[in-house]
């Protein structure tokens, strides 16, 4: 069965407008203008290269919907959804509340139009229309709590469509893997006492959020086990990567037996990234792929679905996320990886101590997920 796949121009159209980077201008202060790092250029580029490698022939399109405001509300607060409207709302649009997250004009809708592409995608998965699928959505969605937008993130896209996955579709138990190279902490957060909704993050030790995806983060009340972190240090390439997949993510997902599988894909711990310091390449990317399939196939009739988050390297990323696209379809494109031959020497690099030790640790926490009966 086929691979879905949604994408809209309007999620090229979440103009994160003018900024030195990150920060709004400020040339009083030093601060010159210059284009946001989050703006849409890389995006635009891996639609593009699905589209020119021939990949797109091979997946099922999904036109994505805005999600309805009973969605959004199972999630965010009323006051969370309000003002983001009236952010949006502004003839030059506003920020969503942390400084580091422009809302252009109309992104409100545009982040609804994110939330509800991947809400349809997981309908579909669960109708059987399609197996998996891939949201290439902006605005980006796991930094986002149900009361505040925060890292680029206005609506928890994931915990949308996880909660309408559970009330709608018939399938009460989610795992929400991210492997964004920040730490999934609006979606931790969202489920963090909910032992129905697994929530893994893969991250950046000490990245961003501050202070945020530490191992002793582990769920609380009825979740408690159910929040994993694995915080990986600076440096932690393919050989942490894959290593943190075998011992961490693929026994959790095993114990913990989802109905579905969430896959929150950024695509920044790619080693060119500027927005964090992991060495991950396109076939890192790839084999990851490769083992969440295979354990989709396994646990729940194949069904993974992923949300597109981070990933700032103009080149690099296209490259990363058509890898990760050719495995969760199960097909090639037959175009070779040049720059493998870039990369090879990082690649190569060995795990280290440091980094095995965290991963050693949250292998240990396993054990207080309740295996499915
Ligand atoms: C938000 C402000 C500094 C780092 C940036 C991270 C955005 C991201 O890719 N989150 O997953
Ligand atoms: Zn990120």
């Amino acid at each position: 069965m086929p691979t879905g796949y949604v994408f809209h121009p309007h999620y090229l159209w979440h103009d994160t407008g003018t900024s030195d980077g990150l920060l709004p201008p400020d040339p009083s202060a030093g601060i010159p203008p210059g284009t946001h790092v989050g703006n849409a250029d890389t995006t635009r580029r891996i639609h593009d290269l699905i589209h020119a490698s021939g990949l797109l022939r091979d997946l099922v399109a999904i036109e994505p919907r805005e999600a309805t405001m009973t969605e959004l509300l199972r999630v965010h607060t009323s006051d969370h959804v309000q003002h983001i409207k009236q952010q949006s709302d502004q003839p030059r649009g506003g920020d969503a509340g942390d400084g580091y997250s422009p809302v252009g004009r109309g992104s409100y809708r545009i982040a609804r139009l994110a939330a509800g592409g991947l809400t349809e995608l997981v309908t579909r998965v669960a109708e059987g229309e399609v197996t998996n699928g891939y949201a290439l959505t902006r605005p980006p969605g796991h930094h986002a709590t149900a009361d505040h937008a925060m890292g680029f993130c206005l609506f928890n896209t994931i915990a949308v469509a996880a909660r309408h996955a559970q009330t709608t579709l018939g399938l009460p138990r989610i795992a929400i893997v991210d492997v964004d190279v920040h730490h999934g902490n609006g979606t931790q957060a969202i489920f963090y006492a909910d032992p129905t909704v697994l929530t893994i993050s893969l991250h950046q030790a000490n990245c961003f959020p501050p202070d945020s995806g530490a191992l002793r983060e582990n769920g609380a009340g009825a979740g408690a086990g159910y929040a994993l972190n694995v915080p990986l240090p600076a440096g932690t390439g393919h050989a942490g990567y894959l290593h943190a997949m075998h011992q961490v993510v693929l026994p959790a997902l095993d114990r913990f037996a989802p109905d579905l599988i969430l896959l929150a894909a950024g695509f920044d711990a790619n080693v060119f990234d500027p927005l964090a310091r992991q060495m991950l390449t396109a076939d890192t990317y790839r084999q990851m792929t490769r083992l969440l399939v295979d354990a989709a196939g396994r646990l729940c009739h194949g069904r993974l679905v992923a949300a597109h988050e981070g990933g700032y390297n103009p080149w690099y990323v296209p490259h990363c996320a058509l890898a990760f696209l050719e495995e969760l379809a199960g097909t090639t494109t037959h175009l070779p990886d040049l720059y493998a031959a870039v990369v090879a020497g990082y690649a190569a690099e060995p795990l280290l101590p440091h980094q095995r030790t965290p991963i050693e640790v949250a292998a240990q926490l396993i054990d207080r997920i309740k295996p499915a009966t």
